[in-house]
């Protein structure tokens, strides 16, 4: 089910809103010269949006993967896709056990991948999941999850970031709007929008424990985003990001056409979405916990280089490589 807010909006299409029309003149400062999508900039940009530079996932065929061709419609025109019950009960019960025993890993504690909420010392976000836990590696792999993601990338990916987020009952905190891409452009040297998120709701989500919202096909833009990146700037933004995130002005525009979208439903759905569809979350005001795993596919020609708005690279437990075994020292 999606609870949604979109009703009094208007359909965003060619006829309301055309991004590859807008103008897109920006101040850069004399950082970032030449890079894809301008952003982290130092003056206010000029536009809102810049059209998005690399082919909107494909309207692909439905031969090529277990993707019909209605949801891949669905995913193109708004830039996500839930399917309830991807996960059996039985899958459920293994993953949250499997989710229970990482939280409890005494010696992921205070650890640098192991992020905590701002004021509290519970667990906020578990990075690196896939190379901590054999079943997350397993489910990261699992045909079902690879073959959605390369039908909707089109090519071969590897595995660029996993992540769990606990969002424990009354204490975990929302996490302000955001493209992935802009962070993972800016800081990580993501080329190009070829990657896409497949998040595994293991919890009920409901609308009182902060599920995942989403703003439909805001993946057609690139929202350029103000202020420098200082040095190590994850430390801060992983426990509240304040970089990186739209203006108010974009971020309305964006959700007076097309509303606001928060798929939720019982443990085992999956979302997939595309890298720069803008979503964040409320916090988890209820007493049930909110935990969802992420693995980010990115396509294997896309593989990060520098960063584009960046002092240096973020360490590697948020960006893999994609021939690389990352391991914590613990
Ligand atoms: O888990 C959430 O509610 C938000 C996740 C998110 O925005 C992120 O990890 O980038």
């Amino acid at each position: 089910m999606y609870i949604e807010a979109s009703s009094r909006y208007e359909a965003l299409n060619e006829h309301t809103f055309n991004p590859h029309t807008a103008p897109h003149a920006l101040h850069t400062g004399d950082r970032n010269p030449g890079g894809p999508y301008p952003t982290r900039l130092p003056h206010p940009p000029e536009t809102l949006f810049l059209p998005r530079r690399a082919t909107l996932p494909p309207i692909g065929s439905s031969a090529t993967g277990p993707l019909n061709s209605q949801q891949l419609q669905n995913f193109a025109r708004d830039g996500f896709l839930f399917e309830p019950d991807f996960l059996s009960d039985a899958e459920v019960t293994h993953f949250q056990s499997v989710l229970k025993e990482l939280l409890e890993t005494p010696a992921f504690r205070g650890r640098e991948f192991a992020i905590t909420e701002p004021g509290s010392n519970a667990i906020r976000s578990l990075f690196g999941v896939h190379f901590l836990s054999d079943a997350f590696m397993a489910l990261a792999r699992d045909e079902r999850l690879v073959s959605r993601a390369e039908q909707l990338l089109g090519g071969e990916s590897y595995i660029h970031q996993s992540r769990i987020n606990y969002k424990p009952g009354f204490e975990g905190k929302g996490f302000n709007w955001h493209s992935d891409f802009e962070t993972w452009h800016a800081e990580d040297g993501m080329p190009e929008m070829r990657a896409v998120s497949a998040s595994i709701i293991l919890t009920d989500n409901h609308a009182f424990n902060g599920p995942l919202m989403l703003v439909p096909g805001s993946h057609q833009v690139f929202v350029p985003c103000m202020g420098e990146t200082p040095a190590d700037n994850y430390k801060q933004s992983l426990k509240k990001q304040e970089l990186g995130t739209p203006s108010p002005q974009a971020l309305q525009t964006l959700i007076e056409r097309r509303g606001i979208q928060a798929p939720t439903g019982r443990a085992g759905g999956l979302l997939l979405f595309d890298c720069n569809t803008l979503h964040g979350s409320n916090a988890n005001m209820s007493p049930d916990p909110r935990s969802n795993v992420f693995f980010v596919y990115n396509r294997r020609d896309n593989v990060c280089r520098e960063p584009y708005a960046a002092p240096r690279r973020r360490p590697e437990f948020l960006a893999h490589h994609p021939d690389k075994v990352w391991s914590p020292t613990l």
